[in-house]
């Protein structure tokens, strides 16, 4: 239990971060709890289970690579406890390998649609959106790209140092210069916290604005996104919630010590409706926003949703 807590707590304080990561990092550690776990009965270990997934689930609510990784992971249908942590144990192996395989194809499908001289506008910090960009230089492709800064936890740092180690020529830019820049961009590729049955996005806080920008120029707007990505739970109407985070992200305490009228409010994600999306690359392929039902029904496995 003691390791759980500690990548829960990682989870929560964002040392582990990115809807990915957090989704391999839960994975593991149901993992490895099922591994040791010391249950006297199948009732016992059933329980346990249960107790550690709504554990690691309860760290962040929004991404829901999270949840989906968890219940992918955690799936036995034995009756016997060494059976059932043998099914565990496999099950999330098998999700750890095909997360790391799904980058690998987002990167391949999705630099087929990069062409040589784009400029290419990211938001925050996506694995998946940065697999296309990287794979898409390798290949050759003369590309830039424009990097959005991602206040207030600044995660487009990340992004620049990653696109630099790739000598991929990059501009940081604060969000509010966003539709200034818009102009010279060809395409936008962002990643994906969760993708809803009608196919709208949840992602990074002011991803609906490069969107919103991106539509108006009529510049393409790309979303890469695992299909561990898409969440079942909205077919039977659950809504995706929005993580509200403290406010000292935003400002220092002290400043707002003497203003007893002023509030901060921090969502870490909006929302950016489906008509505003070209296309979702995922690991099995590109769709159009418009799919993502049949994505969660055929593929993900829908019954996987809370119903
Ligand atoms: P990958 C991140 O959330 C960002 O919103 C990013 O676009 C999304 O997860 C997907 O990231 P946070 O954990 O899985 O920084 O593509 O709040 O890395």
């Amino acid at each position: 239990m003691e390791k759980v807590q500690e990548t829960a707590e990682k989870i929560r304080t964002m040392e582990i971060r990115g809807a990915g990561r957090i989704a391999k990092a839960a994975a593991e550690a149901i993992r490895d709890y099922a591994a040791g776990l010391e249950a006297a009965s199948m009732e016992e270990f059933a329980a346990s289970i249960q107790e550690v997934s709504s554990f690691l689930i309860s760290t962040r609510p929004t991404a829901v690579s999270l949840p989906n990784a968890v219940k992918l992971a955690s799936r036995y249908s034995s009756g016997n406890v060494e059976e059932a942590r043998q099914e565990i144990i496999t099950n999330a192996n098998l999700f750890i390998e095909r997360a790391d395989r799904a980058l690998e194809k987002i990167g391949k499908i999705g630099s087929r649609r990069i062409q040589d001289g784009d400029v290419i506008m990211t938001h925050c910090n996506s694995h998946a959106a940065l697999s296309i960009i990287t794979t898409a230089f390798e290949a050759g492709k003369d590309i830039s790209v424009i990097a959005t800064e991602s206040r207030p936890r600044r995660q487009g740092l990340l992004t620049i140092r990653h696109l630099n180690g790739f000598n991929i020529p990059t501009t940081l830019i604060v969000d509010s210069a966003v539709r200034y820049y818009m102009k010279d961009v060809d395409k936008v590729i962002v990643g994906a916290d969760a993708i809803a049955a009608n196919g709208a996005l949840v992602n990074k806080i002011g991803t609906s604005q490069l969107a919103l920008a991106a539509h108006e120029a009529r510049k393409s707007f790309m979303v890469a996104a695992e299909t561990f990505k898409f969440s079942p739970s909205t077919i039977v109407g659950n809504p995706i919630e929005i993580e509200e985070r403290a406010s000292d992200e935003v400002v220092a305490p002290s400043v707002l010590a003497d203003l007893p009228h002023v509030q901060v409010r921090n969502p870490a994600f909006d929302f950016t409706p489906a008509e505003y999306i070209d296309m979702i690359v995922t690991d099995i392929g590109i769709i159009p926003p418009a799919m993502a039902y049949t994505v969660i029904k055929e593929h993900l496995g829908w019954e996987i949703g809370e119903i």
